[in-house]
């Protein structure tokens, strides 16, 4: 049986506010998350992701509330990260309302966490993210909002990842997010060869044929996206449309 194939819209959201910006960097606000989680499951999402990207202590008990009202909004998989550090963390975004959680700076700094989410909550919620850049003979994994290189390769770290029990990775190309050029095909292609779980695609999604370049050439169970739905440039139904036309399966 082939696995449905899944379009991913991205609330990356600061201060209670989804933003955008071309690769991590001059954020400008792109909506409210309620307005667009709704505006997406409407719209016929497969899974909403949402990104704390500046997580801190202060601001969690805020967040909590938007992620509670969000996760009420959506009838769809819902996957919560930024600033997960802990299972008390862990648990405290799927009580919330989260189905997945999505790790990335704890994770590199304690792959035990990855194997530790996956033996209380259950693989399927645990999302390794991987924020790589373009590096000489290959790519780097960067940490803090793409501001510290972890010194890891990205397909290495994505093959330990998978070992160590994550349920999905997420692999988002900086160079390429919000430039609207194509995914990182080269990247993703490199690691959906070297794992069997899931990977989503993420970064530099800017036209339709993107979408299916991801999914076909890059090997990807799923393509997000946030800039592009976020202004309307496209739907997520045009996208399913034109994937379902050339062959994808697709749910409707
Ligand atoms: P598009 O290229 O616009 O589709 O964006 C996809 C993806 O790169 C973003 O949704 C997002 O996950 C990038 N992430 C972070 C960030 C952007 C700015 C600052 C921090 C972060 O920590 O993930």
């Amino acid at each position: 049986m082939t696995l449905a194939k899944r379009i991913v819209p991205c609330l990356d959201v600061k201060a209670g506010r989804v933003v955008k910006g071309v690769k991590f960097e001059g954020l400008r606000d792109a909506g409210d998350p309620l307005e667009l989680s709704s505006r997406y499951r409407d719209e016929g999402a497969d899974e909403v992701v949402f990104l704390d990207i500046t997580a801190s202590l202060e601001k969690r008990a805020t967040m909590r509330s938007l992620v509670r009202s969000v996760a009420a909004s959506l009838d769809i998989p819902f996957t919560v990260g930024g600033g997960i550090r802990t299972m008390s963390d862990a648990r405290l975004a799927l009580a919330s309302g989260a189905d997945k959680v999505a790790v990335n700076t704890a994770a590199l700094r304690n792959p035990e966490l990855i194997t530790k989410l996956a033996d209380v909550f259950g693989s399927q919620c645990v999302v390794v993210a991987i924020d790589a850049k373009r590096a000489k003979g290959g790519y780097q994994v960067f940490s803090h909002s793409a501001t510290r290189s972890a010194s890891v390769d990205a397909v290495e770290w994505a093959r330990k990842a998978a070992e160590l029990g994550a349920g999905e990775l997420l692999v988002t190309s900086i160079d390429r997010d919000g430039t609207k050029i194509g995914y990182d095909i080269k990247l993703l292609k490199s690691i959906t060869e070297k794992v069997r779980i899931p990977v989503i695609a993420s970064g530099g999604a800017g036209t339709l044929e993107h979408f299916l370049e991801a999914l076909v050439d890059g090997g990807c169970d799923a393509a997000l996206a946030a800039s592009l739905f976020h202004y309307r440039e496209l739907t997520v139904k045009q996208v399913k449309d034109y994937l379902a036309a050339n062959g994808v399966v697709i749910r409707p």
